[in-house]
């Protein structure tokens, strides 16, 4: 029985580093505007939606790196956002700074919500893979400070059953780690959303700058066709701030094809039809994990390099 999802990946321009919170909500909403007029379900937005991408410069007022951040889901600025969803009857996946006070500390996360068409929090995701670097790298046009500004997600990457289907989420650096998708494939995931910052130019590895958009696709393919699901992918595109970033938001089919794809490097919706149920063959047949993962020898091999430590080791 098909099971069709439409979804709109909601790709974003550069957002400047003075534009209030209310003008970039308003895009978001413009945007979402244009996905219902599509017909769509869901709406997926980039990264740290809210902001311009601020671990790219040492910021050391703890007031200033606050400012970035949101102390509230939905607050005065982002409630906007929930009433236009609930009204048009569509939901959206949003990612933004988190602050978070809920241990009796201030605590920084890179966070990422699913909200259902009734406007509600549904899930809740805290980024994992942290890219970059805790001190200043002198000699860098930019900086990657995200794990300087923000703690490990301390949420794991859960599934939830929402909207048709079972949805998961993963931020950006996530998408180029194969257990990202593992461990929500691992509870059937169907939908995978996510969002990117992603520089054109790695200043650590500056060989591979021409490869951004094509390591992009593969690391997003690759999770959708090996666990049998659809993914999402969408950027936050264009030079930001003096930071050039790629585009190239997708939509990845459970076969690894890609099914929309924006062209633009700015504003832009990219929309497909996402049978839910194409992920059935998948998971049923070449990945059904129960039949034919053998977890018992990755254990052995594990075990014999060290590879299992958090370092890894060089195979002996
Ligand atoms: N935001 C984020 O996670 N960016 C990283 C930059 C890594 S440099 C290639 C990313 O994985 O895209």
């Amino acid at each position: 029985m098909p099971r069709p999802v439409i979804v709109a990946a909601a790709q974003m321009g550069p957002i400047p580093k003075t534009q209030p919170r209310q003008e970039v909500v308003a895009r978001l909403i413009q945007m979402m505007e244009r996905a219902k007029k599509m017909g769509a379900d869901i709406v997926v937005y980039t990264e740290a939606a809210l902001t311009a991408f601020f671990p790219h410069w040492w910021i050391e007022d703890e007031a200033e790196l606050d400012s970035y951040f949101e102390r509230e889901m939905p607050g005065p600025a982002t409630q906007p956002l929930f009433d236009a969803a609930r009204k048009m009857g569509i939901g959206f996946k949003l990612g933004y700074c988190e602050l978070d006070f809920s241990t009796g500390k201030k605590r920084r996360f890179n966070t990422a919500i699913l909200v259902d068409k009734q406007g509600r929090i549904v899930g809740k995701y805290r980024k994992v893979h942290l890219p970059g670097v805790t001190d200043y790298k002198p000699g860098y046009p930019f900086q990657n400070l995200e794990k300087r500004y923000f703690e490990v997600g301390d949420l794991g990457f859960p599934v939830w059953e929402t909207m048709g289907g079972k949805m998961g989420l993963a931020i950006c650096n996530d998408r180029r780690w194969p257990e990202t998708y593992r461990v929500m494939g691992l509870q059937g995931v169907e939908l995978v959303m996510l969002g990117y910052n992603t520089p054109t130019h790695n200043p650590a590895m500056p060989e591979t700058d021409d490869l951004g958009n094509f390591h992009n696709h593969l690391s997003m393919q690759s999770g959708a066709y090996q666990n049998g699901t659809w993914v999402v992918g969408v950027a936050k595109c264009g030079v930001e701030e003096g930071v050039d970033q790629i585009g190239q938001s997708c939509i990845i089919a459970p076969s690894g094809e890609i099914v929309a794809q924006c062209t633009t490097l700015d504003d832009e919706v990219a929309v497909a039809v996402c049978d839910l149920d194409r992920c059935k063959s998948y998971k049923e047949s070449i990945f059904n994990f129960a039949k034919h993962r053998r977890t018992e020898h990755y254990g052995l091999i594990l075990e014999r390099t060290g590879a299992g430590s958090p370092l890894g080791k060089a195979p002996v």
